[in-house]
């Protein structure tokens, strides 16, 4: 039996991928939100989402060339849109022009290649009925016919995305909850998460500590972190998702803090943002491209 933390120090590096809706306008994750856009119009866009170029097998492959370990997916982000074939809404890759289960394909490359697979998931959800959209989200939102916010009700919700995301897809590497409404966890959900995928590592961004901590776009203070700890990323200043006119931060930039955090004992992810056609834009690709030359020499 290995010890969570020696599985954890395994695979230091891995890719973060963000796609969903918001690849379409190619503005930011939180379009919705920083946009304020009607979600009217945002869930529009559901008809426009076809990547007909998507190909699980090339973003594994600049995956192993950039000398990443594993790839942890965002399966549904703060818009509520689901990349997954789920029953529990209809708000979901199924029902795009695409037609096809977007995680399932991936989960499907990752087995075949021995890939570790992590999932990320938003507990925040500006789509559901159920999900009381209050504070700033209800100032930018406002009420909508059919709204019924119920925090019981959309909890319910969550652990059938959460039991179908952890019996249909494999062995689950980690499960990056995002981003911590404490109140509304369960604290008892970790544990029910690890009776059906053993051998997971949670992050700290749900109920209770989790295993390991989440520092995100930037290197913390002090020479080494006192629990494990996977820093997050993103290659562009503004947006995890794909963004036109993305001001992308320099290779040594990006470098040098991957090289910071590794020092200090810690893992690093690193984000891309797949265009809405399904590949990885050119930058991204140049720049792991570039980490990965970099770090075989070293
Ligand atoms: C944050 C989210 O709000 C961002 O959109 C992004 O997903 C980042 C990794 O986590 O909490």
């Amino acid at each position: 039996f290995k010890d969570a933390r020696d599985v954890f120090f395994e695979r230091r590096f891995g890719m973060f991928v963000h796609w969903g809706l918001y690849a379409v306008p190619a503005w930011h994750e939180q379009l919705l939100w920083r946009g304020k856009m009607k979600r009217s119009e945002y869930e529009k866009l559901i008809h426009q989402f076809n990547p007909t170029e998507f190909d699980p097998d090339a973003w594994l492959d600049l995956a192993e060339e950039a000398g990443m370990q594993y790839i942890c997916f965002t399966t549904k982000h703060h818009d509520g849109f689901c990349m997954w074939d789920t029953r529990h809404t209809d708000y979901n890759v199924m029902n795009t022009p695409y037609g096809k289960d977007i995680l399932g394909m991936l989960a499907e490359a990752c087995r075949r290649r021995n890939f570790p697979l992590s999932l990320y998931y938003s507990c925040p959800d500006w789509h559901h009925p159920n999900y009381p959209n209050e504070g700033r989200h209800h100032e930018m939102f406002g009420p909508r016919a059919g709204d019924e916010p119920d925090i019981e009700r959309y909890y319910a919700f969550v652990k059938n995305q959460i039991e179908e995301l952890c019996t249909n897809y494999g062995p689950i590497y980690q499960l990056f909850w995002d981003v911590n409404v404490a109140e509304y966890w369960e604290p008892g959900i970790n544990d029910w998460v690890r009776s059906m995928q053993p051998g997971i590592l949670i992050n700290d961004r749900g109920p209770g500590p989790g295993d390991y901590s989440t520092p995100e776009r930037h290197v913390p203070e002090g020479s080494g972190f006192s629990k494990p700890t996977e820093a997050c990323q993103a290659l562009g200043r503004e947006s995890w998702g794909f963004k036109n006119d993305e001001d992308y931060y320099s290779n040594k930039f990006i470098m040098q803090s991957i090289d910071k955090i590794l020092a200090m004992g810690g893992n690093y992810l690193l984000n891309v943002g797949p265009k809405p056609d399904g590949t990885i834009a050119s930058e991204n690709v140049e720049a792991l491209q570039a980490i990965g030359a970099w770090y075989g020499k070293v």
